[in-house]
């Protein structure tokens, strides 16, 4: 049997393979509501057999929205449409996971397919906060208003809010997301982070954000449930996070309570010229990780060939794999990597409804 179809334990959750949906943004919601659009989308990608599906980065305030189609998790409403999508996935065998989240100083843009560019705040755009007073650059001008102490308690509480949302929508997999160039990323990176109070300067005070945020969300989500967090673990450039800064990060989330980390990078800069990009280029730094900061970790990135995952869980270069444009491109990935990795479960991995008229071959 591959290594890809073997059930993975986190905490009291068991997930029935190695292979995960991405969160990926829609860019389909009106007010952070999740509609039929996320209903099909998510649900598909569990009926083709994936073990876990990510909701896309969803917004624990209106102003962390990237987009005004952002999805949301700010208002007790929220609850109900997710609680549709999260009952679903469930009960087609997939775990139900959500990513929260703030873009911080790259909120208020326009969707990629149209123009992925700052929206101005009288043109339904809004203004923007981050640690420092600095723009992302490229398409994203915007100078954010660099935030206070004060705002910073108030987005904390806005996490601690979204995930007490997400557990009673019925989520049994969170992901707090650290990475992208978003707030936390901003906080982390000494590229976006410019302060000189207790959250900027030195590594201790650039983390302070990211593990205060996320000790606060360890206290309200069960201790059953994986707490997870996807980290941008290098932002490829001098003057910027590094692998090395990362295991030391990871080592203290893990201290507070983080169960697992997808492993990401970069996006705090439009300048993307560094990103050795190619299949799996993901792989070998994920390996270090789960070495060195001994937390399990998920791997994503160009990851598309069954073979190259299936690799990556059996040498134990990761303990999931993570797919993105690959499951919009075949939301059966599950079942067509198990045929061609000759897996017995590939019969089993589709749904009864399917399974009968459709044979193995
Ligand atoms: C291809 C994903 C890397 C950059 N982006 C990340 C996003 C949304 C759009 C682009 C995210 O993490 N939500």
């Amino acid at each position: 049997m591959a290594s890809l179809f073997n059930e993975f334990r986190l905490k009291d959750v068991v997930l029935r393979n190695r292979i995960a949906v991405s969160p990926m943004c829609q860019y389909s919601s009106d007010n952070g509501f999740p509609n039929d659009w996320h209903f099909v989308h998510l649900g598909s990608r569990a009926v083709g057999g994936a073990g876990l599906v990510v909701v896309e980065a969803t917004a624990v305030s209106p102003e962390g929205r990237i987009s005004p189609a952002d999805s949301g998790i700010y208002l007790d409403d929220h609850v109900q449409p997710f609680a549709k999508i999260a009952g679903f996935l469930k009960q087609h065998g997939a775990c139900p996971g959500i990513q929260l989240a703030h873009a911080g100083r790259k909120a208020s843009a326009n969707k990629p397919w149209e123009g992925d560019n700052h929206i101005d705040s009288d043109k339904g755009g809004w203004d923007t906060i981050a640690p420092s007073a600095v723009a992302f650059g490229g398409n994203l001008t915007k100078v954010p208003r660099a935030m206070s102490v004060e705002d910073i308690a108030r987005i904390q509480k806005a996490f601690i809010a979204a995930a007490k949302r997400a557990l009673a929508a019925g989520f049994e997999w969170l992901e707090l997301h650290l990475a992208h160039g978003y707030l936390a990323h901003e906080f982390y990176s000494p590229l976006a982070n410019h302060r000189t109070d207790q959250y900027g300067g030195s590594f201790e005070n650039r983390i302070r954000f990211l593990l205060e945020t996320f000790t606060a969300v360890r206290k309200v989500w069960p201790e059953r449930f994986p707490l997870t967090a996807r980290l941008s673990v290098t932002d490829w450039i001098e003057g910027g996070v590094t692998v090395e800064e990362s295991i030391e990060l990871l080592r203290r989330l893990k201290s507070a309570g983080l169960d697992l980390v997808d492993v990401s990078q970069g996006f705090i800069t439009p300048d993307i010229s560094q990103v050795p990009w190619g299949p799996g280029f993901m792989i070998p730094t994920a390996s270090r990780i789960r070495r060195e900061a001994e937390i399990p970790t998920a791997v994503g990135w160009m990851i598309s060939d069954p073979q190259q995952a299936e690799d990556a869980v059996r040498d134990q270069h990761a303990d999931l794999v993570m797919l993105a444009r690959e499951m919009l491109r075949d939301p059966y990935w599950p079942y067509h990597a198990a045929l061609k990795l000759g897996d017995e479960k590939a019969a089993s991995i589709l749904p009864v409804q399917y399974a009968r008229a459709v044979k193995a071959r």
